[in-house]
């Protein structure tokens, strides 16, 4: 018996349309939905390795209760009710003394996350948080500040670009199957790609203009850019006039930031940034600059960030082919969107505990600052925080300093974890509810934004291997256990996706041939008419009220990076095209193609040290150490070392990944009190290591 299931990959966060092959009920074959024009067959390593994944049994195969000490590997396999009891028993007994604010859940947040979101309502908690405090939140409220948009508020046109520019994003090895795809058209057809990184990636090796400047630097060379360009009408003067506040501050500001002056700060020749901007001011509007996404973790990265919004605006990019168009809802294609799960539950009024919202204005409440509970968690401030579920995250990687939230964690009265895998959270965790993989179980519908808005479906190819389940049935489950039921009245994945599509005019049926639906026949076009922002002004604030409001200037003047102690290195860090983030180091293919990492350090560094290529070096933050080989290179500047990311697992069943490489996580110390008060993301490249030949 064979049959084909189109579904969503979700070997990464990005979650590709995916064509699956199953033959007496095993999965055969994965590949990308060529239905889906921009994706094509293709998938990357890690999509293609989820074959191996599903039937590797070294990941949690029934739900699990922790029988000794937190962190001790020891734990009793368990039955299904048997785990719900002993979650629901704790988090009654803590919703009966403190409340049900003090539960928190945290996850990766995306289309999917609205069923959980749906669940800390209903539970009567306002502690809903996603992962984003380490990935792009400094960009998202730098974007806000400037568009009142945010990071997602535009698509790139990479293909018909003829200009990229790109702060750190790797986007060739830090990847998304379609962007990926579209960035390659612009390369192809010869769109210029201007580089910044100080280290080199594949993505440096494609661009026409790499830039290896000094690490942490970006904002000074953005100052230099913007200022050049400002100051010679490089820019579209119409656009300006149009739909911009704050230009004449913006330019006093910039006075002093010359491009000679961002040459001394940053080591790119002033005369290369001059004919930068000539090149720009030649490609616009088709000029992408990319707003930064995971370089963005210096103290000054909000301001860089913002520099490359207002550069956007500058170029008058916005709504122009090649350039940020507006993703258009199911709305702008005349139909009716998915009705939200927790549509008909009662608004939950406490406060957060993380202060989003309240405390911290400018800081979006949706999403939240994991960062700011653990200081909840730690103080009791403003209320007393007992459980925390961690669904499809895992902060002891996520975040840093894994050894300080364990301290905070064990102010817990309840940790569970939510994984397909045995995560580092996990295996510190009380309770592991084992989720089925994404090709073992339904999710509920998402929405699609784009040219051609609509609705797709992940769907499971065959029923689940192991005593797991899937997401939408763990917390239905749960909150019918805790006297929620009503808000969550489902007895099967149908029921779920015929209330969100019942407003739609959709059914489920259509999902069958293709995987997703289209609300419209022919894309909806670019149309600077419909531009619209979300700022109090309704234009783009160059001067932005809200961060003033709260005493933060929008317009910081330059101080340099901080220099580490004598004879130390910042330590940056990144990934690569075969692995996703901490949690496939231990995937049966993918530990073949990159099972290790290793310390990057700058040729002459290194034999000012001793240290020859392929040696081991001890590599040390005060009193965290650890040994890695170290790779001998001109590919990255003298100022820094890099490793790759979510490498250093110490959990002992994870047989292929276990004491493999080092973690780069665990010398980034002090740094979860470190954040950026301006744009709230965690300044994880603020860390400073030092490096010796291993004895
Ligand atoms: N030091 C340092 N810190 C970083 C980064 C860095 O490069 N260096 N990167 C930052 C960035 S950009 C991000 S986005 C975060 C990522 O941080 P996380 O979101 O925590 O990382 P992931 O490993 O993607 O996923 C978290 C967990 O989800 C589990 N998981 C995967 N698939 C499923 C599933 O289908 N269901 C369930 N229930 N669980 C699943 C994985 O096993 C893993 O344990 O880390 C950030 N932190
Ligand atoms: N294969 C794969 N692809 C992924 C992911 C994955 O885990 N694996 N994760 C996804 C996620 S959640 C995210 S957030 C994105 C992240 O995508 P990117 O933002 O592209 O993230 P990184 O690969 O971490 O690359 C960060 C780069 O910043 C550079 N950098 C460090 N300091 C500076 C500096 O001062 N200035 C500049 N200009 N650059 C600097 C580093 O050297 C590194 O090359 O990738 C996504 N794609
Ligand atoms: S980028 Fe790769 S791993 Fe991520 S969803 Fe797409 S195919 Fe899957
Ligand atoms: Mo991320």
């Amino acid at each position: 018996m064979k049959k084909t299931v189109y579904s969503v990959c979700g070997m990464c966060s990005v979650r590709c349309p995916v064509r699956v092959d199953v033959e007496n009920g095993k999965v055969v074959w994965i590949e990308g939905n060529s239905h889906d024009a921009g994706m094509g067959k293709g998938l990357c390593a890690k999509g293609g390795s989820a074959i191996s994944f599903l039937y590797d049994n070294e990941r949690p195969q029934s739900p699990m209760i922790r029988v000794g000490e937190r962190g001790s590997g020891q734990w009793k396999n368990v039955s299904w009710d048997e785990a719900y009891g002993y979650i629901t028993d704790k988090l009654k007994d803590i919703i009966e003394k403190h409340g049900a604010k003090s539960i928190m859940l945290t996850d990766r947040g995306g289309p999917f996350a609205e069923l959980r979101q749906a669940f800390v309502k209903a539970i009567g908690s306002p502690n809903y948080i996603n992962h984003d405090c380490t990935c792009g939140r400094n960009s998202h409220h730098a974007a806000k500040s400037v568009d009142g948009l945010g990071r997602k508020g535009f698509n790139y046109d990479m293909k018909n670009a003829r200009h990229i520019v790109l702060f750190g994003r790797n986007l060739t090895e830090s990847l998304r199957v379609k962007e990926v795809r579209s960035f390659m058209a612009a390369v192809k057809n010869g769109a210029h790609i201007t580089y910044i990184d100080p280290k080199v990636t594949n993505t440096a090796a494609k661009a026409t203009r790499y830039w290896r400047n000094k690490p942490g630097t970006d904002y000074a060379l953005l100052l230099g850019i913007t200022n050049y360009i400002v100051n010679n009408s490089l820019y579209d003067q119409d656009f300006v006039a149009k739909w911009v506040t704050g230009m004449q501050e913006m330019q006093t500001f910039l006075a002093p930031y010359t491009p000679e002056w961002a040459e001394g700060e940053t080591s790119i020749p002033a005369d290369e940034i001059k004919a930068f901007c000539h090149e720009l001011n030649n490609d616009r509007p088709k000029v992408i600059f990319h707003i930064g996404w995971l370089y963005t973790r210096y103290r000054d990265s909000f301001y860089a960030s913002r520099m490359m919004s207002i550069l956007n605006a500058l170029m008058g990019n916005m709504e122009q082919t090649g350039g940020l168009i507006l993703p258009r809802s199911p709305k702008e294609a005349g139909a009716k969107g998915l009705k939200n799960l927790g549509a008909n539950i009662p608004a939950v009024t406490d406060p957060r505990c993380d202060g989003c919202g309240t405390v911290y204005k400018h800081f979006d409440a949706g999403a939240g600052m994991l960062q700011l509970a653990y200081l909840a968690i730690d103080s009791g401030n403003p209320y007393p925080m007992k459980a925390y579920i961690a669904h499809r995250h895992n902060p002891l990687v996520a975040l840093p300093d894994p050894e300080e939230q364990k301290r905070i964690f064990n102010k817990l009265d309840l940790l569970v974890a939510v994984d397909v895998n045995y995560s580092d959270t996990a295996w510190f965790a009380d309770v592991i509810l084992p989720e089925s993989t994404f090709l073992e179980r339904d999710s509920i519908l998402r929405t699609d934004k784009g040219p051609k808005p609509g609705f797709s479906m992940r769907r499971k190819a065959i029923e689940p291997i192991n005593n797991s389940k899937p997401g939408w049935q763990i917390y239905t489950e749960l909150a019918a256990l805790l006297g929620k039921g009503e808000y969550f009245p489902y007895k099967s994945i149908e029921d779920i996706w015929n209330y969100q599509l019942q407003d739609s005019g959709v059914k489920i049926e259509d999902f069958d041939n293709k995987g997703f639906v289209k609300l419209c026949e022919k894309p909806i076009g670019c149309n600077p008419d419909t531009l619209k922002f979300g700022t109090e002004s309704g234009k783009i604030e160059f001067v932005s009220p809200k961060w003033e409001k709260m005493g933060i200037p929008s317009f910081k003047p330059y101080e340099a990076p901080i220099a580490g102690p004598e004879g130390s290195y910042r330590l940056i860090y990144g990934r690569k095209g075969y692995q996703t983030h901490g949690q496939s180091q231990n995937n049966p293919i993918l530990s073949q193609l990159l099972g290790s990492n290793k310390l990057w350090i700058n040729t002459a560094e290194a034999k000012k040290l001793g240290i020859t290529d392929g040696t081991m070096v001890t590599v040390s933050n005060g009193d965290v150490t650890g040994n890695i080989e170290a790779y001998v290179t001109d590919f990255i500047r003298p100022e820094a070392v890099f490793m790759l990311h979510g490498f250093g697992k110490n959990i002992p069943v994870l047989t292929r990944s276990y004491g493999k490489g080092l973690a780069d996580q665990i010398f980034m110390k002090g740094k979860l009190t470190d954040w950026d008060q301006a744009g709230g993301g965690v300044n994880l490249c603020e860390s400073f290591v030092t490096v010796k030949p291993a004895v």
